[in-house]
């Protein structure tokens, strides 16, 4: 008897000196998790990579060897009695498998993005400081797990304007650096705007001299208002190519924005011919939609559209090059003053040869000639385009995407006529909005309200006609920063809204639980602290005493 609870005692005491996992935390969560007991300790470990794996992805896995070596301090050893990661053909390219248990670690993917996401997957499951860049004293293990994975949606998107306020490289590889963390794959980075251009486009040197640069910034709201502080730069073709290299090593393709033919200001200060009243044009130092675009009547913009679209796609290889199309009409700033398009005789001598009638439609189909005749050229180059929704209104031609901005109606509309089309409404998705409803205590921001859970609660499918979902080729959030000029700002806006935006996008809808992934915020925000990325403690919507766990208990 004796024996027996001393027996007892010493398989208590073995079962309790067992490593013990951490709860499992991992965002977006993975589609199929079974947990067991146990967990495989990874400091020191052996490590084993196929060698089919293609260079991109030995790099990726590279990456998390070398974090692994950093955070635990300890270097790994080859071999096979540890992590090992091997090509399976027979998985979809973002696909991964991960099998944790006392014989180890098995990793499976078939392509870069598949082990990108098996090496964050991992990473999630133990102490956050892997996300750091120093040694630390923490439980290193992997709990036993068996994981199959695979996202929602393919096109999982985070857009970035650096033309309001701008990112140098190294701010906007941190940007890559999260969206790599929570899976996303498509970065829509809108390069040129009315405040400033910001591609170097060889043909056109004044673009980098003269737009790239604005006399100051509007104060706030105050219309009148400037700060004297001139202000702008370019990104050079040398780094917008280092920036489309980084993020092709995590997986994710940068989307080129040239905004077109409205939100050119800056272009066409630079360029004043290319506008219906020949200008002289400044680059814009207001926030808003200006009056002048590009003269759809003036033969001169297409060669010019032609020469800095050849530039970009040579720079960016993505599928998809998107050309605006938004706010072309109505500018805010000179309430009175007709738009261009009504009043110039270049853009009605136009109208009348394309046989476009007045009305109110006119400037929307000559918008499409517009829109149809970029398009064709990038066609031409086997390319897409992308448009902002406004881009639908008339005649769209056949084979361009549809980015739904103005809420979901483009997004429907575009799926029922037959296109394609991006989500990022404005009503869930912008975060350049508030998150807190106590906005007197919160950094200045353009309006609007979106916390956290909000975000959260976005079902992509809402409202798109039954039969026409496949057309619906992702989701994306849109950072405007017209009032975000510093990169704490910027990631305080951006964070942990894309941890939310990353479920919306990966996860099945009955995966999805505000409530467990409400529980990981914790987690999430030590991850975030690690990375040394900025985030919002006020996300969730309330501030003050309500958000405190004893005043909920109450
Ligand atoms: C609308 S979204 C715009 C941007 C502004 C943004 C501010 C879109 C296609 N156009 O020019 O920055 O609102 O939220």
């Amino acid at each position: 008897m004796k024996h027996l609870a001393l027996f007892l005692s010493v398989a208590l005491l073995a079962a309790c000196a067992k490593p013990q996992p951490q709860a499992f935390h991992v965002i977006p969560m993975p589609a199929d998790v079974t947990l067991s007991d146990g967990a495989f300790p990874v400091k020191g470990v052996a490590v084993a990579v196929d060698p089919a794996l293609d260079d991109r992805s030995q790099k990726a896995v590279g990456r998390f060897v070398q974090a692994l070596e950093t955070a635990t301090g300890v270097k790994t050893r080859r071999g096979e009695d540890g992590i090992r990661f091997c090509f399976n053909p027979a998985m979809a390219a973002e696909q991964y498998t991960i099998s944790v248990n006392a014989d180890g670690v098995v990793v499976e993917a078939s392509a870069l993005n598949g082990f990108v996401y098996a090496c964050e997957t991992l990473k999630q499951m133990l102490p956050p400081a892997i996300y750091g860049d120093r040694k630390a004293k923490a439980d290193w293990v992997l709990p036993y797990v068996q994981i199959q994975d695979q996202p929602r949606f393919a096109y999982r998107g985070m857009h970035l304007d650096p033309v309001r306020h701008f990112w140098s490289i190294e701010e906007t590889k941190r940007y890559l650096d999260v969206m790599t963390a929570y899976k996303l794959n498509r970065f829509h980075w809108h390069l040129t705007d009315d405040q400033g251009w910001r591609i170097e486009i060889k043909a056109y040197p004044k673009l980098t001299e003269v737009s790239a640069w604005r006399n100051g910034t509007v104060i706030k709201k105050d219309w009148g208002s400037n700060d004297g502080i001139r202000y702008g730069g370019y990104y050079t073709q040398e780094e917008l190519r280092e920036v489309v290299e980084y993020a092709a090593e995590r997986g994710i393709i940068v989307i080129p924005e040239v905004d077109l033919p409205g939100h050119m200001v800056a272009a066409l200060a630079a360029y004043p011919e290319l506008g219906c009243t020949g200008g002289p044009y400044e680059v814009w130092t207001r926030w808003g939609v200006a009056k002048d675009i590009l003269c759809a009547g003036n033969d001169a913009i297409f060669p010019f559209l032609e020469g800095v679209l050849s530039e970009v796609m040579d720079i960016f290889p993505s599928e998809y090059i998107h050309i605006g199309g938004d706010e072309c009409f109505n500018g805010d700033a000179e309430p009175d003053r007709p738009d261009p398009w009504d009043v110039c005789p270049k853009c009605a001598a136009r109208m009348r040869t394309l046989g476009i009638r007045k009305g109110p439609q006119a400037k929307h189909l000559l918008q499409n000639y517009v829109t149809d005749r970029v398009q064709r050229f990038i066609n031409a180059h086997g390319r897409k385009i992308i448009g902002w929704d406004e881009v639908l209104e008339g005649n769209l031609t056949e084979g361009a995407t549809v980015m739904s901005w103005r809420g979901i109606a483009g997004g429907v509309a575009a799926a029922r006529k037959g296109f394609d089309a991006i989500m990022t409404p404005y009503s869930h998705l912008y975060f350049d909005f508030y998150q807190s409803d106590e906005q007197e205590l919160e950094p200045f921001a353009i309006g609007g309200y979106q916390p956290l859970e909000h975000v959260y609660g976005y079902e992509p499918f809402e409202g798109i006609e039954p039969g026409t979902e496949d057309h619906i080729l992702g989701v994306q959030a849109n950072l405007w920063t017209e009032y975000i000029a510093t990169p704490e700002h910027l990631e305080y806006m951006l964070l942990p809204r894309l941890c939310a935006l990353s479920e919306v996008q990966w996860c099945a809808a009955d995966k999805k639980d505000y409530a467990r992934f409400d529980a990981s915020l914790d987690h999430t925000f030590r991850l975030l602290d690690a990375m040394g990325v900025n985030y919002s403690l006020d996300c969730r919507g309330l501030m003050g005493l309500e958000r405190l766990p004893s005043a909920k208990q109450e």
